[in-house]
């Protein structure tokens, strides 16, 4: 084929994979019918580095404008892919990493050398954590300056070193394309961040360069014997539990998830933070484990003797007690899949380890199991009443749970009603949100309190669509991964949660919203105070309150001055037609709305009981203090 100019070009075209995220990002590079030159040619390091990107099927870059990268940037349109800026660096990752988890694509980001590049180094941890297949573009100081102590001059590998699962360093100009391919490569076949480092003086010259095509590896389901000891073992289970973990939202494996726990009329329960992993509305599905999680989850698990953990590493955080229940099942035989050799045992004593896709690890364990009796056929009725009845009792429980009973809670509560005004409870208004719920809605909750309580009140229906700041545990995560979600979904609603605190650290992204034509729909828990840190000076330093209270102007006022439109909620029959409002400002009118709660001071449980231990003071000048 031949492009206007008469160069050779060929059609954008990845190599076909089933397995989970390439199959998507197969599917959305397949429907690109932009093309790419062929064969070996002459062109500038500035093009093969935007061709193999489009190889790539890439169509959307995050980030800031700078000089550093600005010859490239140049063609980024004729390339057809859209630069969406942004107003912080930093967001420009969360966005590309909500991009990557909404869609299984590529999420890209790029910046200016030095400050550009440092701005976003808590995004890519972030996104590490949630193994997405981010690709951070990091321009640096050219090459005649480095070490000289110049403008904007950093050693930007090791800042990403830790956070990245691949980092490529262009060394020389005629290596542009080997360098941009092996990362878009290896950010989707190890499932992470990748690191492209490019001195800024490398994007100029003349080369002969060949566009490689993308290599995709298709994942198996794992060692022949472990498999088939893992079925043996199912086959003589009597109460087995299968954790749908985030291997089967990477890998689309929810079909195969649900013919396995069908199979075996096993209970599923999400790992944390991970409540897309299988349909809420399906008989088997028990709500998540850890911190604010499902306490049918856990009563069920306590009961499991053989455990499927399905595409999940158990990180430590994930099965921590919760709801005074320690309930790990730690006599329980454990067969863990995950895509990575080095999860498997990492963190809980595992019997079988099976390093393969989840799918098709789950896939080949339905097909060992489907013919054989299994031990537990005969209680299939009974398993299943036990699920439905944990299941009811916690639904009734959280109907209930109206407000928080701890006496510093209760403190609150009465110190607001007389102090007037309107203050609602949080968990009376996270179960209006949940019933509001658009359907096929995206939801992305950040770090505080009342977005953990809110674990228990988001349930789906379908993988990719819950993006919870996962275990780097970054405040300012929600919005900005939102919008990048958003980007990649426009089909779909798309809504964020935040605490007040955390929203200080994110509104900005609202203007990127506005300007950019990106509605999205943010709740924002507005209650005063830095909650889940104020929660440890009330258990473990004696309400000595310390830099956790906030005043802040109204956030909704704050979002129109920005152009967005802004709803401020003080009743609690006006929780869920706000919501509804402002999804269909987002839907129809293509308007990005911040919903603004007033909540009261009251605190869930904390975070971090595990970590904390009640002070002690050596020194006489500080012993009252304990
Ligand atoms: C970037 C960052 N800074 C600080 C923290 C520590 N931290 C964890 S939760 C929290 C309070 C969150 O407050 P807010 O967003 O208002 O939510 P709330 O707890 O009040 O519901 C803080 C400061 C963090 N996790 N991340
Ligand atoms: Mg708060």
């Amino acid at each position: 084929m031949s492009s206007p100019s008469g160069t050779a070009t060929q059609e954008v075209n990845l190599p076909m994979s089933t397995s989970g995220a390439n199959a998507l990002a197969t599917a959305a590079s397949l429907q690109d019918n932009r093309s790419v030159v062929k064969g070996v040619q002459k062109m500038t390091p500035s093009e093969a580095f935007v061709e193999t990107m489009v190889a790539n099927g890439v169509t959307d870059i995050f980030g800031i404008m700078g000089s550093a990268f600005m010859d490239a940037m140049d063609i980024f349109s004729p390339a057809g892919i859209r630069f969406i800026p942004v107003v912080h660096e930093q967001g420009s990752g969360h966005m590309a990493d909500g991009y990557a988890r909404a869609s299984g694509r590529h999420g890209v980001l790029i910046g200016q050398n030095g400050p550009g590049i440092s701005n976003s180094v808590t995004s890519i941890a972030a996104a590490y954590w949630a193994h997405s297949p981010v690709v951070i573009v990091t321009p640096e100081t050219g090459t005649m300056s480095q070490g000289l102590g110049g403008f904007q001059e950093a050693n930007q590998l090791p800042m990403f070193e830790e956070f990245t699962v691949y980092q490529g360093h262009v060394n020389n100009p005629k290596r542009m394309a080997e360098y941009t391919a092996r990362c878009f490569d290896r950010a989707m076949n190890n499932l992470g961040p990748t690191q492209l480092n490019i001195p800024r003086d490398y994007f100029y010259g003349e080369i002969e360069a060949e566009i490689p095509q993308p290599i995709r590896i298709e994942r198996g389901a794992g060692g022949e014997q472990s498999l088939n000891e893992a079925a043996d073992l199912l086959a003589k289970a009597r109460f087995p539990v299968i954790i749908s973990g985030g291997g089967v939202v990477q890998g689309d494996a929810v079909e195969e998830c649900k013919a396995l726990a069908e199979r075996l009329g096993a209970p599923v329960v999400n790992s944390y933070l991970h409540n897309d992993s299988f349909p809420a509305s399906h008989p088997l599905w028990c709500g998540p484990l850890g911190y604010q999680g499902s306490k049918a989850a856990m009563k069920l698990i306590s009961q499991a003797d053989v455990v499927v953990a399905l595409g999940s590493r158990l990180g430590p955080f994930g099965t921590l007690p919760q709801h005074g229940l320690d309930y790990w099942p730690k006599d329980a035989k454990v067969i863990q899949v995950d895509a990575r050799s080095d999860m498997l045992g990492l963190v809980k004593k595992m019997s079988i380890g099976i390093c393969g896709d989840a799918g098709a690890a789950a896939l080949a364990l339905t097909a060992r199991l489907k013919d054989r009796i299994l031990a537990c056929d005969s209680t299939r009725n009974e398993r299943a009443e036990r699920i439905k009845t944990e299941k009811a009792l916690w639904e009734k429980e959280l109907d209930e749970w109206t407000h928080e009973r701890d006496d510093y809670s209760l403190d609150m509560i009465e110190e607001q009603k007389k102090e007037g005004g309107n203050w609602l409870h949080p968990r009376q208004v996270l179960r209006e949100l949940e019933k509001a719920m658009p359907q096929d809605v995206m939801v992305s909750t950040d770090i505080g309190n009342i977005n953990s309580v809110a674990n228990s009140y988001l349930r789906f229906e379908r993988p990719r669509s819950f993006f919870a700041a996962m275990s780097f545990g970054n405040c300012g995560y929600a919005f900005p991964t939102i919008i990048g979600a958003k980007v990649a979904a426009p089909e779909r609603p798309a809504i964020s949660y935040a605490g007040d605190g955390a929203w200080r650290m994110s509104l900005m992204e609202t203007m990127t919203c506005v300007q950019h034509n990106i509605p999205v729909t943010a709740v924002v828990f507005h209650n005063r105070q830095w909650g889940a840190e104020k929660k440890n000076q009330v258990d473990f330093y004696d309400r000595r309150f310390v830099a956790g209270e906030l005043e802040n102007e109204s956030f909704a006022g704050i979002a129109r001055a920005m152009g967005a439109e802004g709803i401020v909620v003080d009743k609690l029959e006006d929780v869920g037609p706000a919501l509804k409002k402002a999804v269909d400002m987002q839907m129809n009118q293509g308007k990005t709305c911040i919903v603004e709660i007033k909540c009261t001071r009251e605190l869930g449980d904390p975070f971090r009981r595990d970590a904390l231990s009640k002070p002690v003071r050596l020194l006489d000048k500080y012993k009252d203090y304990v």
